[in-house]
């Protein structure tokens, strides 16, 4: 079974309660799941916005990859309805895949590995935790080695992996 690798993200409404739904929701979707520690980190992209708590997930599926984003985005419809995203502004709960075993996916709905890992600190540093030796296709660059690359000062952990517990 491919191992998939999700980026988890919320800055809207209790957080960490939401990741934390996330994460249940995701151990009956997956098989043998592991969590990264919790970050908080300031927003990339749009700046106006509140701070993120964000972490990584680790799993095995047989869900082909547009079925498991069938999944994840269920759960977030279902998680997201907690309280109403303005649209574009900051949201309850995002879950991205990030990587799907050694694969490459190019479709209209999904790109595998996820357009901006490599930009990413609230992405790279819970990856980290979970697997630093990992490379992403298609250049086997390795996920500590680009953090090593990039600015993530301000990625704070606030919680070790027993959070998700
Ligand atoms: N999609 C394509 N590839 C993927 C993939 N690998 N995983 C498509 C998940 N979805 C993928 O996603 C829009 C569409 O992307 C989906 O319908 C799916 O078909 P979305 O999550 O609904 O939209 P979005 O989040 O508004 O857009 P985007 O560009 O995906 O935003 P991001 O990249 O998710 O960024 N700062 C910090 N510190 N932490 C954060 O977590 N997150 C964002 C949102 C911005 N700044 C942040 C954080
Ligand atoms: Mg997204």
């Amino acid at each position: 079974m491919p191992d998939v690798f999700l980026g988890l993200g919320a800055n809207l409404g209790d957080r960490r309660a939401t990741l934390r739904a996330a994460v249940a929701e995701l151990r009956s979707l997956l098989s043998n799941v592991r969590v990264s520690a919790l970050y908080e980190t300031a927003p990339w992209g749009d700046q106006d916005q509140p701070a993120f708590l964000n972490a990584a997930l680790r799993g095995t599926t047989e869900l082909p990859p547009l079925d498991l984003l069938d999944a994840t985005q269920d759960i977030e419809r279902r998680l997201g309805r907690v309280r109403s995203a303005r649209r574009w502004g900051p949201r309850a709960i995002d879950i991205d895949i990030l990587l799907y075993g050694t694969e490459i996916v190019s479709h209209p709905r999904l790109t595998i590995p996820h357009r901006h890992l490599r930009d990413r600190g609230f992405v790279l540093r819970p990856l980290v935790d979970l697997a630093p030796a990992r490379t992403i296709p298609p250049d086997h660059a390795q996920i500590a080695e680009l953090l090593t690359i990039i600015n993530a000062d301000d990625i704070k952990q606030i919680e070790p992996p027993t959070w998700a517990d």
